[in-house]
């Protein structure tokens, strides 16, 4: 079913699963290869932010909706949409959705946005994984967030993955490129970006970029199936664990992150307990009735 709000969304579409607790996020612009143009990425920071706030989900699927009407061809994402990009970036225009009450929103509709850096961002934080399902193209920027989710599932038929940055004069130096290269090794991700050729799902699967390759029509079902298995699992173990293999390509930032689940659980002990009513009582703690465990 739709999630409450999301008919407010007009390049993507967001809905709840029924018996699963996962969340579908899908590009809405078949068109254009699902590019995306600022407004989109405004409303998919938007639902993955949602998600990632909903204790009852544990797995988002961020996808592409298809086929095209023009000409039938699928799509996961063909990255940012070349129409609209300015000299700093890529930039709203008339008639795009922008709440003129909000300042600075209106200051940045003026300036270019790279703003998918922050999406980017937010998949590898967010505490639930998240799985790029490909039906198609995923080019561009739209590889780059392939690279980031934390699974990848593509069409058999369909999905196709092309790196044009340097084809258009961009450029993904994070993770679309250097994590892209701990996954596929550095020789296969240079040859990526430099040579810009397609890739097709099996060969992306023999690189080791993509986890399954399965039939089109199957594809979705697939995805709520892995979902269904993941979300049986426990939260806690899987948010360490995302966390841990995050932390060591995240420098301080992921050591900040998977500390914080950390401290989480040290604030569940009584310990931590008693360090809080000690102050609270304005008493020395005891922390001596607690084992040094080794
Ligand atoms: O690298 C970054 C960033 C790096 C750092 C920080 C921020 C970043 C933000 C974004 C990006 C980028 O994404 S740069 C890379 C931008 N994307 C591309 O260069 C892909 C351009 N598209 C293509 O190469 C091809 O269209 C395709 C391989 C995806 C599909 O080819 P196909 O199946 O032959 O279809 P095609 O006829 O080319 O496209 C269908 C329609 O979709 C066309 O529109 P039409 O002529 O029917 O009016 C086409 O123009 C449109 N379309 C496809 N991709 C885009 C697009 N329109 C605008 N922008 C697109 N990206």
């Amino acid at each position: 079913r739709q999630v409450e709000g999301a008919d407010e969304f007009d390049d993507i579409t967001y809905h709840r699963a029924e018996d699963v607790p996962a969340v579908r996020i899908a590009f809405d612009r078949p068109e254009v290869r699902n590019a995306f143009r600022p407004g989109t990425v405004d409303e998919l920071y938007a639902a993955l932010d949602h998600a990632r706030k909903q204790a009852d989900v544990g797995c988002i699927l961020l996808t592409g909706n298809g086929p095209s009407p023009k000409d039938g061809g699928w799509a996961f994402c063909a990255g940012g949409d070349q129409s609209v990009r300015g000299g700093s970036g890529y930039e709203y225009r008339e008639g795009d959705d922008v709440d003129e009450s909000d300042d600075e929103l209106v200051r940045e509709a003026k300036a270019g946005r790279l703003h998918v850096l922050e999406v980017q961002r937010l998949i590898r934080f967010v505490p639930k994984p998240v799985v790029a399902v490909v039906p198609g193209w995923a080019v561009g920027g739209g590889h780059s967030l392939h690279v980031v989710c934390d699974l990848t599932l593509a069409s058999a038929e369909h999905a196709k993955f092309l790196q044009t940055d340097p084809d258009v004069a961009s450029f993904d130096g994070g993770f679309g490129s250097a994590y892209l290269a701990k996954q596929i090794g550095q020789k296969k991700a240079r040859e990526v970006f430099f040579r810009g050729k397609t890739y097709s799902a099996e060969e992306a699967e023999q690189m080791g970029m993509v986890n399954e390759v399965i039939p089109h029509e199957e594809l979705e079902d697939v995805a709520l199936e892995w979902a269904d298995e993941m979300t049986k699992k426990s939260p806690t173990a899987m948010r360490m664990l995302k966390y841990a293999f995050n932390m060591a390509d995240d420098g301080m930032v992921g050591q900040q992150v998977f500390a914080g689940e950390a401290t989480r659980l040290a604030y569940m002990t009584e310990e931590a307990q008693e360090g809080r009513d000690a102050f609270l009582e304005k008493r020395e703690p005891d922390f001596r009735q607690y084992p040094w465990y080794y």
